[in-house]
């Protein structure tokens, strides 16, 4: 029996969102939650608790204009004495009225140069906190036929984020997030991995494709979207959260775990999780009734879960059953692992490793929520609902 080489769970390695820790809610209700962070320099200290207890989440993703400061450097050096690193630079162009008709698609050339210049920005805090990549999601889309010219507003996306590529140095990436829609409810202008291909394609081998899970239409098989990105060479990042109806952005593996076990298998097959992989595993959620800081844990836990189950898909045997045409024992391979309880084997391996065997229990003796509640009054909102 071969399986999948398990240095996979060596190199996982997930990054976590600073919005995750702030509180968010919908468009009806946001529930404030005690001890929220009311910085980023506290959204960090919460982010390294979870790295702390789990050994899995080494980096903190930023969003700008949410987690502007006027030193990078120093919030990167806090970062540092907190055990993390600052990670991707997510550019924000969905929160100004500028940009109502369109950001870097905009009709109007002042508006797409702002827009453009708010990513210019976002290249500079990222030579100052260190980071590899700008992750660019955009709200741009049309809601009524007729509304925009669909084709024109390809054009001046393609000329715009050619003009923000022409920024990102040697050692920097730009990764282009699809989403099928909202907040635009009939053109959505990068709205599958198709669009941004194309765009990412014609940019150059710096520029890659950011799948967010929670971006498809119901049924879509996103597992081979991840194939078929690994095989061109073109997955960048990951935007992982699950859900049960549009951009739910719950917990990973939560609403799927079938989904999240399909979709890493891919992952691994691909050599996603190879060292040196260009992909990139990040948490794109936010804990709208659950607690925060073990809404991140279990998230981080259910990704090394299910990637530990794919280790251990007997590949051999998965071959030969492929080709010999063997459905229903290729299926078996496949399912023998996923219902492979992988938990008491993880636990052990965290032991091993130091840290503490079950993280969550851990976190709830820790006394941290007790000591964040009383010590932080008045948290922020991480600005985004859904
Ligand atoms: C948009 O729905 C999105 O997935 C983008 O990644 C944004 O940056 C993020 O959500 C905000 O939570
Ligand atoms: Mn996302
Ligand atoms: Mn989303």
């Amino acid at each position: 029996m071969t399986t999948f080489d398990d240095t996979v769970l060596d190199n996982l390695e997930i990054e976590l969102p600073s919005w995750a820790f702030g509180n968010s809610g919908t468009r009806f209700k946001v529930f404030g939650t005690p001890g929220t962070p009311r910085t980023i320099h506290e959204k960090i200290a919460d982010a390294a608790k979870v790295h702390e207890l789990t050994g899995l989440a080494p980096t903190v993703a930023l969003h700008i204009p949410w987690d502007t400061v006027d030193d990078y450097r120093e919030l990167a050096r806090y970062a540092g004495d907190h055990g993390l690193r600052l990670g991707t630079i997510n550019s924000n162009t969905f929160q100004d009225d500028d940009y109502k008709f369109g950001s870097l698609t905009h009709t109007d050339k002042t508006v797409r140069q702002k827009a453009i210049d708010h990513h210019l920005a976002c290249i500079d805090v990222m030579g100052e906190t260190g980071s590899r990549d700008l992750k660019i999601w955009l709200a741009d889309g049309t809601n009524y036929p007729g509304q925009g010219d669909i084709r024109g507003r390809q054009d001046r996306l393609a000329e715009s984020l050619a003009t923000i590529y022409q920024h990102i140095s040697d050692d920097q990436r730009l990764v282009l997030e699809y989403k099928f829609f909202e907040p635009a409810t009939y053109v959505t202008d990068v709205p599958d991995w198709g669009t941004s291909y194309a765009h990412v394609s014609a940019l150059g081998e710096r520029a890659m494709v950011c799948l967010d899970t929670g971006h498809h239409a119901p049924g879509t098989n996103i597992e081979f979207i991840v194939a078929q990105l690994l095989r061109l060479g073109k997955l960048g990042s990951f935007d992982f959260n699950s859900r049960f109806y549009a951009d739910d952005d719950l917990i990973v593996g939560a609403a799927d775990p079938f989904q999240l076990f399909r979709i890493l298998f891919e992952v691994v097959r691909g050599g996603g999780l190879d060292a040196g992989s260009p992909v990139a595993l990040m948490l794109d959620q936010c804990h709208n009734v659950e607690e925060k800081i073990p809404g991140q844990i279990r998230s981080v836990l259910n990704v090394q879960e299910m990637t530990a189950r794919v280790a251990l898909v007997d590949t051999d045997a998965l071959t030969a059953a492929q080709e010999a045409g063997d459905v229903l024992g290729a299926n078996a391979i496949m399912m023998d692992a996923f219902y492979t309880d992988v938990r008491p084997m993880l636990a052990e391996r965290r032991a091993k490793r130091g840290l503490p065997a079950d993280p969550l229990a851990a976190y709830a003796a820790s006394g941290y929520a007790d000591t964040i509640a009383a010590e932080r009054v008045g948290g922020t909102q991480s600005s985004w609902g859904a």
